[in-house]
């Protein structure tokens, strides 16, 4: 029944209720995308939680946030966490669920330290990667791709929204200098951001491998003109050929369906926007998402064939450029059975299963073990207002991730055997 959880569950509850209220929308979403004022306030409470709890704040050259428990002078450290920020109109679980459930994970390991309770070989320390969603500034996963090595600091600070701010400008006062204690291995807790769990009626989910990613930026050039007196054999429509892609783009879901292959236009920037002039120019991305690296393949050629046809037709350009992709990869198994069996210890209902979205961990597994877990999203809605995640399933995240992480923290722990 809620309401009646034990102190400690509650106040994880509250948290997340006071860490909800950063960027809330009307519709008990949120709006606090990367750098904006939402964002730099919700690191700031952050912050503050961490530090009056003994945690050591840190903030790197590209604004990811750390707080640090120093158990073992010198030792390597284990990281564990998500990301604060938010899509635009975006739902309040889906990242800063892992964040708080990382932070209260560990503050609940530093209890049993501090109690005498439990020596760990490692250190801990909490993370909210900058910038994963890419909204504001793209690619997306930017933080923890700067901390990886996967993007230059430098590319990444000089990247524009669409106000022409750069991330430096918009980071100015919450940037530091760069990690530098050895990183074993990291753990990350995210809704799944789709109904597997739900359907199977299963808690939690290990994940096993990530989806292969491919998304581009295109570029569609036409001429501007008068919607009233060009005649038509004139015209060169660039929202006529964009919107030609649009459907090519979602067929191809339809045609790969057996992949399957998830296909998206989700940014659609129409150059003047007058409702009296022949658009010249149209910006849009391409997000194509499939467990089978060759059906992406496929899908791209067909497009590429597509998109010289609708040039012909439309009297149009279209440039299409890769700006993001990631392969079909596993996380590593030993951490699959580790968390499986602290799922087992904690009779928790458990199933093996892939992510389809990307998040901060899809970067840290090709550095670091690296383990993965999914608690339920109701009715898989994700990146919309009303993500939610029932309470006690939130609840049952925290426990896992704190009997995951104290494996991890501890002798040799299996991930690295
Ligand atoms: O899946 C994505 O592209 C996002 O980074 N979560
Ligand atoms: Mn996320
Ligand atoms: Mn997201």
């Amino acid at each position: 029944v809620s309401g009646d959880y034990e102190p400690i569950d509650q106040e994880f509850l509250d948290d997340f209720a006071t860490l909800s209220s950063f960027g809330a929308t009307p519709a008990g979403g949120v709006d606090r995308e990367a750098g904006s004022p939402a964002d730099l306030a919700q690191r700031a409470w952050f912050a503050q939680w961490l530090t009056d709890r003994g945690f050591r704040v840190h903030t790197d050259d590209i604004g990811n946030l750390f707080g640090m428990l120093e158990w073992v002078p010198g030792a390597p450290v284990v990281l564990t966490g998500s990301h604060l920020d938010s899509q635009p109109l975006g739902g309040r679980y889906d990242g800063a669920y892992g964040v708080l459930a990382s932070a209260h994970a560990a503050h609940r390991l530093n209890q049993k330290v501090a109690a005498g309770g439990w020596r760990p070989s490692l250190n801990l320390a909490v993370v909210d990667w900058f910038n994963e969603e890419g909204s504001r500034f793209t690619p997306s996963m930017m933080g923890s791709s700067v901390f990886t090595g996967k993007l230059a600091g430098s590319a990444a600070l000089a990247t524009t929204d669409a106000g022409s701010v750069t991330v430096a400008e918009a980071m100015a006062d919450s940037l530091g200098q760069p990690w530098t204690t050895p990183v074993q291995s990291y753990a990350e807790i995210h809704v799944e951001q789709g109904r597997i769990l739900e359907d199977t009626g299963v808690t939690i989910g290990l994940v096993t491998a990530t989806w292969a990613a491919q998304k581009f930026d295109v570029v569609v050039t036409g001429e501007q003109s008068h919607t009233g007196s060009t005649v038509m054999a004139d015209r060169h429509d660039a929202l006529v050929g964009a919107a030609r892609l649009v459907v090519a783009v979602r067929e191809l879901a339809e045609r790969f369906a057996d992949a399957p292959l998830h296909t998206s236009v989700g940014r659609f920037d129409v150059l003047p926007n007058s409702p009296v002039v022949v658009p010249r120019e149209v910006r849009l991305n391409i997000d194509l998402r499939s467990p089978d690296p060759a059906a992406i393949a496929a899908a791209v050629d067909l497009l590429r064939t597509t998109i010289a046809a609708v040039s012909v037709e439309v009297g149009v350009e279209i440039d299409l450029a890769l700006s993001h992709a990631w392969d079909q990869q596993p996380y590593p198994a030993a951490g699959v059975s580790l968390a499986a069996a602290a799922a087992q210890r904690l009779g928790l209902s458990h199933q093996e299963m892939m992510t389809i979205a990307g998040h901060d961990s899809t970067n840290l597994k090709d550095q670091v073990p690296t383990v993965m877990l999914f608690v339920p999203s109701v009715g898989g809605v994700a990146h919309n207002e009303g993500e939610l995640t029932a309470d006690e399933d939130c609840l049952a995240g925290v426990a896992l991730l704190s009997e995951v992480l104290t494996d991890l923290c501890s002798e040799a722990p299996a991930i690295l055997r």
